[in-house]
């Protein structure tokens, strides 16, 4: 009973929001609270692949994946077919009822695919904040130890404990304290502020680590390889490789959160091979299954076997239509060769702004890889955050039908993360309409935000 496709080519056919979603958003102001603040000018009614279809017939670009998450696109006609024949034969039992060999098999994929050698055991969760506290959960029992460190700029999540992770204050801190005890903030490395090299940041890292911490009461470190919402920061080469090697040498566990980063998304499985280190624990979510919600953390088997029998649990995590939907996600990515689709990706994004950094130096630094890439834009003199630019930018771009997002601890980073399936025709559409709007605005102030 398959539909036609739907067109991959962008299209307006009303003002935007058209007539339906302004109503739609009408009734969303009474019964949502203002907490949710969907960014785009419409309602969705489909997606496939590059292309968002509202309810009033417009046609977007979607640069955001949904955040990350449908790498393969929000319609891949085989998680569909996965999920429908799950869902004929059971929704729900709870694996800790029941379990069902389909969990099992996905934690089996899960241990070929990492980058941890060795026997790997996985548990399967349902949002990468609950994996985040899992993995630190995992690492207290099994270090004997409480504390935890993370990074400025990182973002693992809006739990109280992940809240407490998470680096910037707005939106996701204020106003919601007290936090989880324990976690303690380090420096990291941010190449283009803070111009040290990977060795420097990380003897900086480390020596507040242990002046502040102490690595005898330290369980865990939790880092992104590639830092996210606090801006695609990617650090400089050599520092996670000494922090990790810090970390081992110190009874210290090493959890990589790949919950954006991971599944193909910067051009390898996992953005720790990249980065050529081996955590201990790595947290997934986002990509892992063609859009339905299923988290996992997947570590050594010695890590993950510290914990009591019935320490690990919850009533969905590993629901077995998510996990129907990741066996046939995590298929379709080797099928579809889409490491080589995302590298290239991160060629196109970063080719098109080099040329529109050339005549414009807003674009301060162009980081990221893969089909995780941003630009950072500053004023070119004291390099302060333009965040009211790229905050005007993504605005105008959604209104011209291009789904676009931002990042950055300072708001003034435009970040892209395409589905990898996406066209390269529509692709460079996309970055055309953003880089337009641009342009535009060249001969404004550089106000500062
Ligand atoms: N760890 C590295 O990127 C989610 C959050 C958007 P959940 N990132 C998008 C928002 O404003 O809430 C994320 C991440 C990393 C953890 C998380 C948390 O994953 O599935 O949103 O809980």
């Amino acid at each position: 009973m398959s539909r036609a496709p739907l067109e991959q080519s962008r299209k307006l056919v009303t003002e935007l929001p058209g007539p339906k979603a302004r109503q739609l958003r009408e009734q969303l102001a009474t019964y949502v609270p203002k907490a949710l603040s969907p960014s785009t000018p419409a309602f969705a009614s489909r997606t496939e692949g590059g292309i968002m279809e509202d309810v009033d017939g417009n046609r977007f670009i979607d640069l955001g994946s949904g955040i990350a998450v449908t790498t393969i696109g929000a319609s891949h006609p085989k998680v569909v077919e996965a999920v429908q024949r799950q869902v004929e034969d059971f929704t729900h039992t709870c694996f800790m009822v029941t379990p069902y060999e389909s969990y099992v098999q996905l934690a089996k994929r899960l241990d070929e695919l990492v980058p941890i050698s060795g026997q790997t055991r996985s548990v399967l969760l349902n949002s990468g904040a609950e994996a985040v506290e899992n993995a630190v959960k995992i690492a207290r029992a099994s270090t004997g130890k409480q504390a935890v460190a993370a990074f400025d700029h990182a973002y693992h999540g809006r739990t109280t404990l992940t809240m407490g992770l998470t680096a910037k204050n707005m939106p996701y801190k204020e106003s919601f304290g007290p936090f989880a005890p324990e976690v303690y903030r380090v420096p990291g490395s941010y190449p283009f502020r803070d111009g040290l090299s990977g060795d420097q940041a990380a003897a900086r890292t480390i020596e507040a680590l242990e002046s502040q911490v102490g690595a005898h009461n330290l369980a865990a470190v939790i880092m992104e390889p590639i830092q996210g919402e606090g801006g695609f920061i990617v650090p400089a080469e050599g520092f996670l490789t000494k922090i990790v090697d810090w970390c081992r040498a110190n009874n210290v566990l090493f959890i990589a959160d790949e919950i954006q980063t991971g599944f193909v998304r910067t051009g390898s499985w996992f953005a720790s091979e990249t980065e050529g280190i081996e955590p201990d624990l790595i947290t997934l979510a986002k990509g892992i299954a063609g859009g339905m919600p299923l988290s996992a953390v997947t570590g050594r088997a010695e890590v993950m076997d510290a914990v009591h029998p019935g320490g690990l649990g919850g009533t969905y995590g590993g629901n077995p239509v998510t996990v129907a939907a990741a066996l046939a996600a995590i298929d379709v990515m080797e099928e579809e060769h889409l490491t080589e689709k995302a590298t290239r990706i991160g060629e196109i994004i970063r080719q098109h702004f080099e040329q529109v950094q050339q005549d414009d130096p807003r674009i301060g630094d162009i980081r990221g890889r893969g089909a995780m890439m941003a630009v950072e834009l500053v004023d070119p003199k004291t390099q302060a955050p333009l965040a009211d630019l790229v905050n005007r930018v993504a605005v105008e771009a959604r209104k011209q039908g291009v789904i676009t997002l931002t990042a950055g601890t300072y708001g003034n980073v435009l970040r892209f993360l395409p589905p990898v399936v996406i066209g390269e025709d529509l692709l460079k559409e996309g970055l055309s309409v953003i880089t337009d709007i641009l342009a535009e605005t060249r001969s404004d102030t550089y106000a500062t935000a």
